[in-house]
């Protein structure tokens, strides 16, 4: 009978395999387990082993998982941050040890920038700023006062203070926006609609929503709903991510406009744990790609969209 195949040995030499352990914010909304998804893939994929926890949106969590990282002694850690402060000493314990750090999708705010070797995520303030940008060509030949409602992220999250200061920077060169009440809703569902069922009773004219993420507008969308007002035509909104259920809301007409911001950040973080880890240089800063959609775009886009 014909030979059997030969499979090729494996490289001599010790285990290859790199490890990395990454801290995952939580599962509070459609944008992060798409993302986690996006990490879990890519992970696979590159032949990267993955340890994985979900932090429940605590900081405590993520500073634990971090800590277990660092005794388990994998190769590389990544984590996007559920806040921007607190992080210096967990991140000095890293670098002690030697574990390189890649900061994805949420920055720090630590002075000390040899902490991480590189921040793989989107500009939260342009972000805020392509959102302002809408507001003020939608509303450019009116003068009434345009009173607006603001669903913020999680307090003290960079995509909330980020997103909160590019949508001022542009608002606030006109003086009929007002930001009449601004609250968080921590970027859920459930929050986004009790948050906005307060707005209704207390605020007796609201022309507009910003909302940090889809899923706290779609939560809004309920109260608005069931406050018996027509979302996207009593109250305009405008809402940051892009995910199915939101993108399903604009084209339905609920959602006046949305800024992306992509969660499928998994196969650039593997390529930039892969060099990291062989001590090659990284950019110290790379921003996602990302757009934004009107109503028709996302009629035209929705049975494309990965996440
Ligand atoms: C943004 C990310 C935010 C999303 C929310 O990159 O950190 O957290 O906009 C998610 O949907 O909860």
């Amino acid at each position: 009978g014909g030979g059997g195949s030969t499979t090729a040995g494996t490289s001599g030499g010790g285990d290859s395999t790199i490890t990395m352990g990454f801290s995952q914010v939580g599962a509070e909304s459609g944008w992060r387990t798409a993302n986690t998804k996006s990490v879990q893939d890519a992970a696979k994929n590159a032949g990267i082993e993955l340890k994985f926890s979900d932090a429940q949106q605590k900081q405590e969590n993520q500073i634990k998982a971090i800590r277990s990282y660092i005794q388990q002694k994998v190769d590389v850690i990544a984590f996007s941050p559920v806040v921007e402060s607190g992080w210096d000493t967990v991140l000095k314990e890293a670098q002690n040890a030697k574990i390189p750090v890649i900061l994805t999708d949420r920055a720090v705010d630590s002075k000390d920038t040899s902490l991480y070797k590189t921040f793989l995520g989107s500009d939260f303030v342009e972000e805020g700023r392509k959102a302002g940008k809408w507001l003020v060509e939608e509303y450019k030949d009116s003068t009434d006062p345009v009173n607006i409602v603001e669903l913020q992220g999680t307090t003290g999250s960079a995509p909330a203070n980020d997103r909160k200061a590019g949508f001022q920077e542009i608002i606030g060169a006109e003086s009929k926006f007002k930001i009449v009440a601004s609250q968080t809703g921590d970027f859920t569902r459930a929050k986004g609609k009790e948050v906005m069922e307060a707005f209704l009773k207390a605020q007796p004219d609201i022309d507009v929503l910003y909302a940090h993420n889809d899923d706290m507008g779609l939560g809004a969308i309920e109260a608005i709903e069931g406050a018996g007002k027509v979302p996207g035509k009593d109250i305009k909104i405008i809402t940051v991510d892009a995910v199915k259920d939101g993108m399903q809301a604009l084209a339905d007409g609920k959602i006046n406009y949305i800024v992306e911001c992509s969660p499928l950040l998994g196969p650039q973080l593997m390529d930039l744990a892969k060099k990291v880890v062989k001590g090659e240089q990284v950019p110290p800063r790379v921003v996602t790609e990302e757009t934004t959609f009107t109503q028709d775009q996302a009629k035209q886009v929705l049975s494309t969209r990965q996440y």
